[in-house]
């Protein structure tokens, strides 16, 4: 059965069969353990109802490393196996900007207002964001 705790020889990702929010994790598992190093096991939205019972937080992703443990939270996961691919910083200052990437995102798909002429200045401030470094921020529109 999916999301079962059977011992794994490699990590497993239990998603369902869609990019949403595993997108990032699942490059990071590829770029981490290739192809054949993680298990990308992918839940029908059929099989849902009766899988959600058996999950720790009743929700997807859900990483079963090959201990057994199973650990949720789609940032954690995607920062440990960034970390394990190499492409999360060592350097605690470099993390923190890289964090700020992550949460700023965050922000965009949370914060973004509906209407036109708000949207389009929230995105320019965005754009700021990205752009500069931490210490010349702009403050947000909002
Ligand atoms: N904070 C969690 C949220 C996980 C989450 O909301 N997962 C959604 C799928 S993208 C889910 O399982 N929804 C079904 C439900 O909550 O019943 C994370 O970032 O991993």
């Amino acid at each position: 059965m999916l999301g079962d705790s059977m011992t794994k020889t490699v990590p497993e990702l239990l998603y369902f069969d869609a990019a949403g929010r595993c997108f990032g994790l699942r490059v990071a598992l590829f770029k981490a353990f290739g192809k054949d190093g993680w298990d990308d096991k992918r839940v029908e939205y059929s099989a849902w109802k009766d899988l959600k019972p058996t999950l720790p937080l009743g929700q997807l992703p859900v990483l079963t490393l090959p201990d057994g443990k199973q650990v949720t939270q789609t940032d954690a996961l995607t920062r440990w196996a960034g970390f394990k691919a190499g492409l999360y910083p060592t350097d605690p200052t470099e993390a923190l900007l890289c964090d700020e990437v992550v949460y700023l995102v965050h922000d965009v798909t949370t914060m973004c207002p509906s209407g036109k002429a708000s949207r389009r200045a929230f995105i320019t401030w965005v754009s700021h964001v990205l752009a500069r470094p931490c210490s010349q921020h702009a403050p947000s529109p909002r």
